[in-house]
């Protein structure tokens, strides 16, 4: 297997098990919906950073060494930033404030009972709610909280299958997320409460990573081929209209929409190392955000 090989195999393992999505006004702390937050490894281990929408004014916003930190998701109203933060084997959703100050851990291992790896924030439209994955069960099943952590269950429960990387409709809902189920990675939705689980895209790709548009219609996801390696597409709801947005034979994953619903911000990596990049929703008009020799993940836009 060549470098390159490894790399997409990397990649798409990350995706599989990974689930990033995530996604005011005039504040302290920069313009409603001009914000881009994403995760780092420049200075050595993965940290949170946030940059305008341009590309400038890069700012870490974690900073402990020990941690990494990935997969950011602003609350509905800009106000906090949900994130995975690991140290070893495990993994917890934590939030902060888009300055970095107050991070607060929502899920423990402290004195068990969750010893799960949890991953991929969501939040609910109303920022009442917090969906993530994790393998409390075993395999990644989709679970939802209250955003201060507590009153936290179960919404999929399908064999052994893994579930992952969580978006909610921006009526609330519904969420799609990423399953192994029946063989294959394939984007499914359902009702909030883990009713209704259907597959959405079809095809023979390996599909990921879903972020569902700001208008309610269609979803962004990544799909892996043989061919092209991982790319980003749309689908409409109704599992009608695909679309390949960013299909070079170069790796592309990681879309989230802006919060107009006009452009898509998305990670890629043409020159040996992966950073954040934007298109207008259409895939033309590409431009990249991040110049760094390190790997940016994970791009969320600020509501
Ligand atoms: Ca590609
Ligand atoms: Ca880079």
């Amino acid at each position: 297997m060549s470098a390159g090989c490894r790399t997409c195999a990397a990649v798409v393992l990350c995706l599989v098990v990974g689930g990033l999505c995530g996604c005011g006004g005039e504040g302290r702390f920069g313009a409603r919906g001009s914000q881009i937050a994403f995760s780092s490894n420049r200075t050595g281990e993965f940290q949170i950073y946030t940059m305008e929408e341009d590309g400038s004014n890069q700012r870490m916003l974690t900073g402990d060494p020990a941690f990494w930190n990935g997969g950011p998701a602003w609350s509905p109203d800009g106000s906090k930033l949900a994130f995975e933060r690991s140290q070893g084997a495990d993994a917890d959703i934590w939030v902060m404030e888009p300055d970095g100050t107050n991070l607060q851990q929502l899920t423990s291992d402290a004195g068990s009972p969750d010893p799960g790896i949890d991953r991929g924030p969501a939040w609910s439209p109303d920022g009442a709610q917090i969906a993530f994955q994790s393998n409390l069960a075993g395999s990644d099943d989709i679970y939802v909280m209250n955003a201060d952590g507590s009153d936290r269950r179960r919404v999929t429960a399908w064999d052994n299958s893994d579930d992952g990387g969580p978006t909610w409709s921006p009526d609330g809902s519904q969420i799609a997320f990423a399953s192994t189920r029946g063989g294959g990675h394939h984007i499914y939705t359902m009702n909030a409460d883990g009713t209704r689980q259907r597959r959405l895209a079809r095809g023979d790709g390996s599909d990921s990573q879903p972020a569902w548009s700001p208008d309610g219609s269609r979803i962004a996801f990544t799909r892996w081929s043989a061919v092209t390696g991982t790319d980003v597409c749309i689908i409409g709801v109704d599992g009608r209209g695909l679309q390949q947005l960013a299909n070079s034979p170069q790796p592309e994953h990681d879309p989230v929409w802006s919060p107009d619903g006009t452009k898509i911000a998305f990670v890629a990596d043409y020159d040996g190392n992966h950073d954040i990049y934007v298109m207008d929703a259409d895939g033309s008009n590409a431009r990249r955000l991040t110049w760094t020799a390190a790997n940016e993940f994970g791009p969320a836009w600020r509501p």
